[in-house]
């Protein structure tokens, strides 16, 4: 019997549904059924209690299943399950506008509300582009971003998404260009920001003198990159990017849906790292994963610009919207998870215990294989040497043998990546990293 027999599922069943971003076929073949969960475990379809070193998918820092959250989605299916968001509003889309606001850097001060980080990223340079035409430069459309980026599997997130194994397939998308990542060879090993570096922002100037600045609307990058396995950026790097975009009259969007609300160890990258970027996308931590919300802020000189050159009083200024934005149950939803991320003080946690963290994880330098450790806040990314030329190999492995142990491990391309629970324990740390030192030795004993 596989997991998925002892979950109660027939194949039918298993083979009715096209896993997403899944190895289908590897999956099928051997299922990873997760049953319950809850604070900073998981169940599997055997009964047994997994460690989950990636809150979710970057979306339970929390920790899962947590009644606070759930009797406020209760309460709120029972008073107001749906109200339409065209035209009309409900309490809590305003409510929970303003409380983002409040804890957002200064001068973003509007919300846009989504249902994820891939219609946050498309909202956000939609936005810009339509901007850069109500302020009488129709021209400024290209998107600019970077290799090695994750900002959704849309079409604006494939187009300006710099993972090659999510482009591939789809033929062409939109105008972009892509800067060259931050990872450098001789930077392995750094304990959060690499010390050198800086200059590889100055390509963007290169970028603008190839496509000009009146072409451009935007650059969108994540502050670090989490899906490629945590790229940091170098000193002084964003901060660079930052100049060059207001001298150029460039929008600069930094996509947060991974560093936002706690894992950089402040609200937002922006902070942890001391650069404002004109508009931020956020998504994941924001209902603690409990309910799909995303969302965009941005400065009152973008959301003016609209409100400025809307045409009749009635007509709508930006036609752009979801059925779902603002969804009452999700913004509930939010609502409680920034009551506990303030109330138990978690992103003065994961700042706390970062440098614990980052001691742990980077003990598994010298480990076989491992030729790249990288940190920030409560995130890090290793990465491994490639198996039978097939750098997605040995990581696919790893992970595996870790799920055996009992420690839920992410795998994505030639990395393995963690996003901490933030409410994780000491000797839970300790297990993770002595989890996958002993994977690796146990597929590949010396
Ligand atoms: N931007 C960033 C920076 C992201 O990390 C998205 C946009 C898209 O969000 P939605 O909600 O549409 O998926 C993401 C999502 C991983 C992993 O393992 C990362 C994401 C999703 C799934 C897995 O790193 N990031
Ligand atoms: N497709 C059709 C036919 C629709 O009517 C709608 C919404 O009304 C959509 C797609 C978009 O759905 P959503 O607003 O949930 O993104």
């Amino acid at each position: 019997m596989n997991q998925a027999e002892r979950a109660g599922l027939t194949q039918r069943q298993l083979d009715s549904y096209w896993m997403p971003y899944t190895g289908n076929r590897e999956f099928k073949s051997d299922p990873r059924i997760i049953t319950a969960a809850s604070g900073n475990y998981l169940t599997d379809a055997d009964g047994r209690q997994i460690l989950d070193s990636l809150s979710g998918l970057w979306t339970c820092g929390a920790g899962h299943s947590r009644p606070e959250i759930a009797e406020a989605v209760f309460k709120q299916l029972n008073k107001l399950d749906y109200a339409p968001g065209f035209q009309f509003g409900h309490p809590l889309a305003f409510q929970l506008s303003e409380r983002i606001c409040d804890l957002a850097p200064e001068g973003l001060n509007r919300v846009c509300l989504t249902n994820s980080g891939s219609e946050a990223a498309d909202t956000a340079t939609k936005i810009a582009r339509a901007y850069w035409r109500q302020s009488g430069q129709a021209s400024k459309t290209k998107i600019l971003a970077r290799q090695k980026g994750y900002h959704g599997a849309s079409w604006g997130g494939i187009s300006f998404g710099g993972i090659p194994a999510n482009r591939k397939l789809w033929g062409q998308g939109l105008e972009t260009d892509l800067l060259n990542h931050t990872w450098r060879s001789e930077s392995v090993f750094s304990k959060g920001m690499p010390e050198h570096g800086a200059e590889l922002a100055d390509e963007l100037e290169s970028l603008i003198a190839l496509h000009d600045a009146s072409n451009i609307a935007a650059v969108i990058v994540e502050p670090f990159s989490g899906s490629a396995g945590v790229i940091v950026p170098p000193k002084g790097y964003l901060q660079r990017l930052r100049e060059i975009c207001t001298k150029h009259n460039i929008l600069l969007i930094f996509d947060e849906v991974i560093t936002g609300l706690g894992r950089s160890g402040a609200y937002w990258g922006a902070e942890a790292f001391g650069v404002t970027p004109d508009i931020i996308t956020f998504a994941k931590q924001i209902t603690n994963g409990a309910v799909p919300l995303g969302g965009v802020l941005l400065g009152e000189e973008i959301y003016d610009a609209f409100m400025t050159k809307g045409g009749a009083p009635h007509s709508v200024e930006l036609p752009h919207g979801f059925t779902y934005s603002g969804h009452p149950v999700a913004c509930a939803a939010a609502m409680a998870t920034l009551d506990i991320l303030e109330s138990e003080q978690l992103i003065e946690r994961v700042a706390d215990k970062a440098p614990e963290f980052e001691s742990k994880i980077h003990s598994l330098r010298g480990i076989n294989h491992i030729v790249d450790i990288r940190n920030f806040g409560f995130a890090a990314g290793i990465t491994l040497a490639a198996k039978a030329g097939d750098p997605t190999l040995r990581p696919y492995e790893v992970a595996l043998e870790c799920w055996r142990r009992g420690v839920y491990v992410r795998w994505g391309g030639d990395t393995l990546q963690f996003g901490l629970p933030f409410k994780i324990e000491s000797d839970e740390m300790d297990r993770i990293v002595s989890t996958v030192a002993e994977s690796i030795e146990a597929l590949d004993p010396a």
